[in-house]
């Protein structure tokens, strides 16, 4: 049975999952009408892999006894100065994500919550996965600049990493 302060942050963290994803579906939008096609590709499924954090969470809070709330959220950002901002805003996002992660761990020790404890480290690698990936690919973006051919090779690039992804 999961005790109330440990079932109010998942559910806070549920919110920040699927808030997660549709800010990605929001950058994906953006960028498919930018003609960014890879780049919107790696963000709707960057999307979708957020939908499932939620729906592991929301799955995990129900067999421990509690009851998921799907929460309201509000419009994600519409529009972004450039490329390299949408990926500055992805990592620093993610970090933000990743300190709210440690803060349930934390809670966990505090209150013995030793399941909970142990589903969260998925949560843990995914983060460190994430936050490396938005830094290598911003990293990629500050050496290309404003090259519009450059930008356009990376763009195929991470076409080829979305689908790459989709096959492991
Ligand atoms: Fe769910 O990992 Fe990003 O936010």
């Amino acid at each position: 049975m999961l005790k109330s302060i440990i079932e109010e942050k998942l559910q806070a963290q549920i919110k920040k999952e699927a808030s997660s994803s549709q800010l990605y579906l929001s950058m994906a939008s953006w960028a498919d009408m930018k003609g960014f096609s890879g780049a919107a590709e790696f963000l709707y499924h960057h999307s979708d892999e957020e939908r499932e954090h939620m729906l592991k969470l929301i799955r995990f809070v129900n067999e421990r006894g509690g009851h998921a709330e799907i929460p309201a959220l509000s419009s994600p950002q519409k529009d972004f100065d450039s490329f390299q901002s949408v990926f500055k805003s992805i990592l620093d996002h993610e970090r933000k994500v990743t300190e709210s992660i440690n803060d349930i761990i934390t809670a966990c020790l505090k209150e013995n919550d030793h399941s909970t404890n142990n589903f969260m480290q998925w949560y843990i690698s995914e983060q460190m996965e994430e936050e490396q990936l938005a830094n290598s690919i911003l990293d990629k973006l500050k050496m290309i600049g404003d090259n519009m051919p450059s930008l356009y090779l990376f763009d195929k690039e991470l076409s080829e990493l979305t689908k790459n992804a989709h096959q492991a």
